[in-house]
């Protein structure tokens, strides 16, 4: 397979302005017919090119015509992946009869069955699973679908748009008409049939027009709709407030479906979520898992500006809808919820798993350069770094000109597909900020380090801070530009107090510093003393910053800090340190031993009755075996896990009688709520049971036991059931088995336990995993289940880090099952085999033997560029 080239785009030959879709829809083929209203594209320049159409292997062309006169087979061509017709006028209606097999569709890209309906999943080029067509981005058209089908089975057939008509053919079958009044890429189109409950709602937009709202699900779901319906409306407020965008066609329509390759999919008017990221119920619903739901929701919805109204020129400028939409997703739960506990979690998230990626041999930059296959790029670089570019951008640009650059934006592009660059260009003509410099954050791959050291002069009360920025080297970029970093900083006084200087004549209590060149001063006047920097507030940018805390500094920011994100960052620090020092001796074969200094401002916090117990919950939390592993090199898993286990039941011990306090003091039971405040006590109280039960204490065992029996809600039960499985409770395999008893029919929950079962520490990991596979819960061709039981293994140190690597090659085995059957999810599972370079070298080896094992297969476009790059 070769890759394309961003350098290379050029505009499409041909335009399609009129998209006329007949699905004649039955489960083993269904044939497509379309009429394709076709020019010559005058940008492209005067040309006689052929028409090339792009297709899938799973295509069978019955037959083309053009302008009705039957093409003979002379006069086109039908390669693997093209439809090539050599002769064609200036204008033209392309007529295509195809035929494709939805039931034996288990890649999940075009038409497939999901349970008993239909569904599509045309992005990123999934449409060409469907018939012939200029599957790219930058062809936008108006599409009018036409759905056949047998009523009694799929009563319920949608597409894009609006229902325009319905009748019946002769044979007796029912006939819908949809259209959809915006053009748009055919990455967009959708279409469902089934036999679907819907949930009914409306939606009054600020201009006083009533949107028709309308979730759909299996029957049996459809008790579970409402909280999501909820989360929408929301969401359709939020950005008319936020962003002054109001919803533009007069329905929206959400389904849920069970085989879903990710997590839910914008189609116009049509979104399609994986029905784990929509239905929520108290008992079968964890509190992450609501706000699961309510972020996803809100992303979706938001893509209706930031990506269909506007969309991509190219997959090359993915994050122009992705990174962009994740900001304003964020910022939507920040605002529904808590800003600096959603800031805290983000952060969490983007340097565990971004950084890694940026770290490893699939790094790319935020808008890639090239690539084999796109869906490869649907990555946390794209996502989530993209959106802490917007965030820079929000920063060094203000609150209200960012809202007058967005505006811009909209207006200029509307109904266009553009690119990154012109996302920059509206937010610089808008605001006058020169954001130049700033662009190397879209070409450059790899997470930039500050080091930061400083100096006080005591005679002209001058702190000054001297930053040094790098990036390191990443496939194909070996060297790097300073890029432009806003560096938000505060100073405190050695009480803690926020002390106010003065920064190039502004006197402020907190400074955006702009760190633009590889090294550079900056001085702050009017100080009497020595002050504690506090640094990157807010995380103001996707760097990591170096600065030699002392324990007492770091206690002092972790106690007083104004800023709550570095409040947070500060405890991570300390423990990181204290971590890092028990990990150097477990590799070393010594005996562990510390002397805490944690223990100290945990026991602060947990007697501050003021805090928000959200945000204790997340400082308690030591950071993660992932984490951990990001920040080590080489990584020693059963080291990672050692010390972090000593560490946390060190603590546990020290502040057992703080832990079994908080517990019982937040443990309040009444009707559950998804609101901040009541999941914000619920996390408290499960993390100090999560210490208290470590300590062995007999009360605490039966603590576990009693709210595994008693919970009222799945966020308690699951809890206390992940703690027994942690802690090898000597009743975790009772509590797992009466679990599965008690949800066996609800599959949402089975998925957890199939994750909890996998990921559990003991020597028989890799004979429970192998069960669970056998297990009739599990089915291969679901995502779902691959995800939980294959993702929660990888999580299990003593099973998928097993020394004589028969995890690895268990994994690797499960590839090259699923690279025939479902290629993306494949290549995502190969994601853990990417780090071998950072292992400890009897690991690293073995993991290597495993990628060479897996790129000797005859492999999908999909898992051989993984596996090829991290190779290379
Ligand atoms: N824009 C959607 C991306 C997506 C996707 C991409 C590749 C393969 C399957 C997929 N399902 C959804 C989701 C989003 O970011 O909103
Ligand atoms: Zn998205």
């Amino acid at each position: 397979p070769s890759a394309i080239f961003l350098k290379d785009y050029k505009v499409p030959p041909f335009l399609i302005d009129k998209t006329e879709l007949t699905f004649d829809l039955e489960e083993a083929t269904t044939i497509v017919t379309s009429r394709l209203h076709m020019r010559r594209n005058p940008a492209f320049g005067k040309s006689t090119a052929p028409l090339v159409l792009d297709g899938g292997e799973d295509v069978k062309l019955i037959g083309v015509a053009m302008d009705n006169y039957s093409l003979p087979p002379e006069e086109y061509r039908v390669s693997e992946d093209k439809l090539i017709i050599t002769a064609t006028a200036d204008k033209f209606v392309l007529t295509c009869e195809t035929l494709i097999e939805p039931q034996n569709n288990t890649r999940l890209e075009g038409l497939y069955r999901s349970s008993s309906m239909f569904c599509t999943q045309c992005e990123a080029e999934g449409f060409r699973h469907i018939t012939y067509y200029l599957d790219r981005p930058d062809v936008m058209s108006v599409f009018t679908t036409t759905i056949i089908a047998d009523e009694s089975r799929y009563p319920v057939m949608l597409s894009n748009g609006n229902e325009v008509e319905r009748g019946k053919t002769e044979e007796g079958k029912t006939v819908v008409v949809w259209h959809d009044p915006f053009p748009k890429p055919a990455y967009l189109f959708a279409l469902v049939a089934g036999d679907l409950a819907v949930k009914n709602d409306v939606f009054t937009t600020q201009s006083q027009r009533d949107v028709k709202l309308q979730i759909f699900t299996e029957t049996h779901n459809i008790d579970k709709v409402d909280y999501a319906m909820e989360a929408l409306k929301r969401s359709m407020r939020w950005d008319e407030e936020a962003y002054g965008r109001e919803y533009d066609l007069d329905i929206f329509m959400i389904v849920a479906v069970d085989d879903f390759n990710m997590g839910a999919m914008e189609n116009k008017g049509l979104n399609i979520f994986n029905s784990s990221c929509l239905l929520a119920s108290p008992e079968t619903t964890t509190d992450d898992n609501y706000l699961r739901v309510e972020a996803i929701v809100a992303h979706e919805y938001f893509h209706n500006w930031s990506g269909n109204r506007v969309t991509c020129r190219d997959w090359f400028q993915l994050s122009l809808k992705e990174g962009f939409t994740v900001f304003r997703d964020q910022t939507f739960s920040a605002d529904m919820h808590s800003e600096t506990v959603k800031r805290v979690e983000d952060v969490a998230f983007l340097k565990t798993a971004q950084f890694a990626e940026d770290a490893g041999p699939m790094a790319h930059p935020v808008r890639p350069a090239s690539f084999i296959e796109i869906s490869n790029f649907y990555t946390l670089t794209v996502y989530e770094k993209g959106a802490e570019i917007v965030r820079m951008i929000h920063t060094l640009l203000g609150a209200e000109k960012f809202r007058a650059g967005s505006d811009l934006y909209f207006e200029r592009h509307d109904g266009q597909a553009v690119t990154c660059d012109d996302f920059v260009a509206a937010m610089q003509d808008a605001s006058g900020v020169d954001l130049s410099q700033f662009k190397r954050w879209y070409s450059q791959a790899g997470t930039p380090t500050v080091l930061v050291t400083d100096s006080f002069d005591e005679s002209t009360g001058t702190y000054r801070l001297t930053m040094k920025q790098d990036t390191p080297a990443t496939p194909g970029q070996p060297t790097k530009l300073a890029v432009h970093i806003p560096v938000r900083v505060g100073l405190l006084d050695p009480q803690g107090a926020e002390l106010t200087s003065s920064v190039q004549g502004v006197d402020a209590q907190e400074h955006v510093l702009h760190l633009t060149s590889n090294e550079q001063d900056f001085e702050f006047t009017g100080l009497t003393a020595r002050p504690v920097p506090s640094l990157l507030r807010g995380f103001s940018a996707p760097v990591k910053l170096r600065y030699d805390y002392s324990t007492t500094d770091l206690l002092l920011l972790m106690s007083s800090d104004t800023d709550g994100f570095n409040r947070w960052s500060a405890s991570q620090q300390l423990a990181v340190g204290e971590l890092n020092t028990l990990i150097k001796q477990s590799i070393d074969g010594e005996t562990l031993s510390i002397d805490s200094q944690l223990a100290l401002g945990f026991k602060t916090l947990l007697n501050d009755a003021s805090l928000d117990p959200a945000m204790v919950a997340l400082v308690l939390a030591l950071p993660s075996q992932a984490y951990l592993s990001e920040l080590a090199n080489p990584i020693y898993p059963a080291a990672i896990k050692q010390a972090r286990d000593f560490l946390k039941a060190q603590l546990a011990n020290v502040l057992i009688e703080d832990f079994k306090r908080v517990y019982h003091e937040h443990n309040v039971t009444g009707e559950y709520q998804a609101v901040a405040e009541d999941i914000a006590r619920r996390s408290l109280k499960n993390t100090a049971l999560s210490y208290w039960v470590e300590t062995g204490n007999e009360l605490a065992q039966q603590a576990v036991l009693d709210q595994f029996q008693s919970a009222n809600n799945m966020t308690d039960q699951f809890a206390a059931l992940s703690i027994a499985v942690n802690t090898q409770h000597a009743k975790a395999a009772d509590l797992l088995s009466a679990f599965y008893e008690q949800w066996k029919n609800e599959p949402l929950v089975v998925n957890k336990w199939l994750m909890l079962s996998a990921s559990q520490e003991s020597d028989a990991a890799l004979t429970t995993v192998k069960s669970l596979m056998a297990h009739p819960a599990f089915d291969l061709k679901n995502p779902n289940k691959v995800r939980s039981v294959l993702g929660g293994f990888g999580q299990s140190m003593s099973g998928f880090h097993n020394a004589d690597g028969s995890g690895y090659r268990f994994l690797a085995d499960q590839i090259i099952v699923l690279n025939k059957k479902n290629p993306q999810i494949a290549s995502r599972l190969c994601t853990p085999l990417t780090r071998w370079k950072k292992l400890q070298p009897e690991l690293s080896v073995k993991m290597k033997a495993e990628l060479e094992r897996i790129l000797a297969e005859d492999l999908s476009k999909d898992v051989y560029e993984v596996v090829s790059k991290s190779l290379a």
